[in-house]
């Protein structure tokens, strides 16, 4: 059954919202709130997976959101570009070069035109923003910030920079500790402040990433955890975890590296005064009563866009349906200080 776009102007339409994503996971639920919201929506993106490589500036996570809203990506991997050739990779290969990170050919020009862009002065945001109408996108989508964070993995073979750990070594090392370098110092920009303080915003949906590896780097920012604990909107997270496993990724294998049970509780516990209503999976009912925020148990798992859709409807819903918890921020502070 097809699930019809909204038609009719609901309660979602008189209002802003913004995601907060990282990857794949978030890019599926990003593209179902953009299919309802259009150009009420900001994506604001994880950028610690950012690294230079092969004297490029990559934005792993920025890409698959920009590719994903532009009906571009891959659609076996969820990054990438779909149809892509690999002349590139082919020609590094026979030189002998680095192979581990795959880059396409069509890929390579988001690649080469936004590190001349940026050495030319122009901001990450600026980029982003010039793509996204290139490619016909009416969501913002947003980096977190425009200074440099780098996410990094400590772990049992050692402290790798995250595209070490996550693509190079298939996140098989034991992870003991995860860090955001710059992010103490790191300011979001002035888009991603403006979006979080927008007087129509509706509501704040943090997208089922990896908490862990993908949405602490946005609030490990201080301004943007600040600008979120402030907004006076409902802040909702979807799980990543269904039934004891991640959709995509390691964030089962890690939660059990750090000592958590991979389960829609941890998940929620994680994002602790932050909060204001967790949407966990059909799968795992009865967990609900062990999170200590109002929930909504619905189909998590994002096959076909109609999924997508379906689920971004039931967020903005449930949304709808909750109030900010007033002294969010010292909740938070409280959580943080006692976790
Ligand atoms: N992920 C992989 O597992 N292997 C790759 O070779 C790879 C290349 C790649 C190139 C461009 C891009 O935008 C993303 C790419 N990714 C690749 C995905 C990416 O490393 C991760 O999915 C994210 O950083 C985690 O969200």
């Amino acid at each position: 059954m097809s699930v019809p776009v909204e038609r009719t102007k609901s309660g979602f339409h008189q209002r802003r919202w913004v995601a907060l994503s990282g990857g794949v996971g978030g890019a599926k639920l990003s593209l179902g709130l953009a299919r309802i919201l259009g150009d009420r929506l900001t994506v604001i993106v994880n950028t610690g997976d950012d690294f230079e490589h092969l004297g490029l500036h990559i934005s792993p996570d920025v890409d698959t959101a920009i590719y994903t809203l532009a009906g571009l990506v891959n659609p076996e991997t969820g990054w990438g570009r779909r149809d892509e050739t690999w002349t590139f990779m082919s020609a590094i290969a026979q030189l002998g070069g680095p192979t581990w990170f795959k880059l396409g050919d069509a890929d390579l020009g988001m690649h080469v035109e936004r590190t001349h862009r940026l050495r030319a002065g122009e901001s990450l945001t600026a980029f982003c923003a010039d793509a996204c109408r290139r490619f016909g996108i009416a969501a913002c989508v947003i980096p977190m910030s425009d200074d440099r964070v780098r996410t990094v993995v400590d772990t049992d073979r050692g402290t790798l920079a995250f595209q070490e750990y996550f693509v190079r070594e298939q996140c098989q090392p034991t992870v003991r500790s995860i860090r955001f370098h710059g992010a103490e110092g790191a300011r979001p920009s002035a888009p991603v402040l403006a979006a979080l303080a927008d007087p129509e915003l509706g509501g704040i949906v943090v997208c089922p990433s990896n908490p862990f590896l993908s949405i602490d780097p946005l609030l490990a920012i201080p301004g943007l955890r600040d600008a979120v604990l402030a907004s006076g909107v409902p802040v909702i997270a979807v799980t990543p975890i269904i039934a004891g496993r991640a959709v995509k990724g390691p964030a089962a294998k890690i939660m059990r590296e750090l000592g958590l049970e991979p389960d829609a509780v941890s998940i929620s516990g994680h994002y602790r005064g932050l909060i204001d209503g967790f949407v966990l999976d059909a799968c795992d009912t009865g967990q609900e009563r062990q999170i200590g925020v109002p929930t909504l148990v619905v189909n998590t798992l994002m096959r076909t866009l109609d999924d997508k859709i379906e689920l971004a409807r039931a967020c903005l819903g449930f949304c709808e349906r909750l109030v900010a918890r007033p002294g969010r921020a010292q909740a938070h502070a409280r959580a943080k200080a006692g976790s």
